[in-house]
């Protein structure tokens, strides 16, 4: 069990695009393993592999109350199966603190593979859709304050800076 640094907003490397998962060896579980740890230590819902500064197409999601339920979704890709938007109060491990309202697709049909390269489909929609969109998303080098104002992306990026600046 690891504990592994997460990336923070600004980061520039948040903004890599990651390549797709090709080895499903031990390697792999491995990761998925220290990115689990990492995402119930910092009490998240979700956790994509660039956010610890690994590019590879993959990512953890667990929405349960009891914590027991990961969801592993690697090489995922999504379509809308309804268009009618569903506003969320989104956060994000990489923007810690701030809490801001984004629309998205409110049903999505995903397809990915398991950690031992199955293929699987998914439906999805409420909060674990709107948690995939956003994990995909930080694959692509996306981040959920891209879809807010610029006023308010630059204000959360000041905070953050001056954090940043303070603990350095
Ligand atoms: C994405 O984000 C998400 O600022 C996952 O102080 C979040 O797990 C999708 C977190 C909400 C949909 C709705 C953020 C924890 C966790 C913080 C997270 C914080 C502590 C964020
Ligand atoms: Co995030």
């Amino acid at each position: 069990m690891a504990l592994l640094p997460i990336l923070e907003f600004p980061d520039p490397r948040l903004r890599k695009v990651a390549a797709p998962v090709t080895d499903f060896g031990d390697g792999l579980r491995t990761l998925v393993d220290n990115m689990l740890d990492t995402m119930y230590k910092a009490e998240g819902i979700g956790l994509a592999a660039t956010q610890v500064n690994v590019h590879k197409r993959l990512l953890v999601i667990d929405i349960s109350e009891e914590k027991d339920s990961p969801h592993i979704f690697i090489n995922p890709e999504f379509e809308v199966i309804e268009e009618e938007l569903q506003d969320y109060q989104e956060g994000c491990l990489s923007v810690p603190g701030f809490f801001e309202e984004v629309s998205r697709p409110r049903a999505i049909r995903v397809k990915a593979r398991d950690q031992r390269g199955e293929e699987f489909e998914h439906e999805a929609r409420g909060l674990l859709a709107v948690c995939i969109q956003h994990e995909i998303d930080h694959l692509d080098g996306k981040l959920f304050v891209d879809y807010l104002s610029p006023l308010k992306r630059q204000r959360i990026r000041s905070k953050l800076e001056k954090e940043h600046r303070k603990s350095a």
